[in-house]
C-alpha cells in the first residue's frame, strides 16, 4: 500500500528560507519523517514536488495506478487551481490537504483553498506534524 506524497511550488525552498513560517527542516528531511511514520503504519510513500502546476496535475492522474491515497500541500496553487481540484475530483483517491502554516491567520488570500472541498479532510498550521496526521488519517480511511 502507497500513499503519494506531493508538495507543490516553492516547497523545494524549505529549511532555507522563513524559518519561521515554514519551520526549518528541508524538503528531503520532511519526507523522511513521514516516509519513516508512513512506514509503522505499513504504508509506502511515492513522493513528488514540482513548481508546475501541469506536472503536479499529471502526476496527480498517475497516482490512480500507485497509490491509494494522497496528502497534498498544493502550495500556492491551492488558492488559485481548479485544475489541481479536478486532479483530485478525477482519480478519486482519498486525500488530505496538509499546510504548514495556519493559512487562516495569514492573508485574506490564503484563506480559500479550491482543493478543501474535494479532500477527505484539511490540517493546517501544525507544521512538519501536519504530514505525519495526514498519515493517521487516511490509514484511518484506508484499515
Ligand atoms: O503553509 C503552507 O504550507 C502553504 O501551503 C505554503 C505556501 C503558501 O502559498 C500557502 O498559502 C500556505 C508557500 C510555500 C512556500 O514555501 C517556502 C518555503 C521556504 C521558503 C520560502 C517559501
Amino acid at each position: 500500500m502507497n500513499l503519494a506524497l506531493i508538495n507543490g511550488p516553492n516547497l523545494n525552498l524549505l529549511g532555507t528560507r522563513e524559518p519561521e513560517i515554514y519551520g526549518s527542516l528541508t524538503l528531503p528531511q520532511l519526507v523522511a519523517r513521514v516516509t519513516e511514520h508512513a512506514a509503522t503504519l505499513g504504508f509506502g510513500i511515492e513522493s513528488f514536488q514540482s513548481n508546475v502546476e501541469g506536472e503536479l496535475v499529471t502526476y496527480i492522474q498517475q497516482a490512480r495506478g500507485s497509490s491509494q491515497g494522497i496528502i497534498i500541500n498544493p502550495a500556492g496553487y491551492s488558492h488559485t487551481s481548479v485544475a489541481i481540484r479536478d486532479a483530485i475530483s478525477a482519480v478519486g483517491l482519498p486525500t488530505i490537504e496538509v499546510h504548514l502554516s495556519n493559512i487562516f491567520a495569514r492573508e485574506e488570500f490564503r484563506h480559500h483553498s479550491h482543493v478543501s472541498a474535494v479532500a477527505k479532510g484539511v490540517i493546517c498550521g501544525c507544521g512538519v506534524k501536519g504530514y505525519l496526521l495526514a498519515v493517521d488519517a487516511l490509514a484511518e480511511l484506508l484499515k
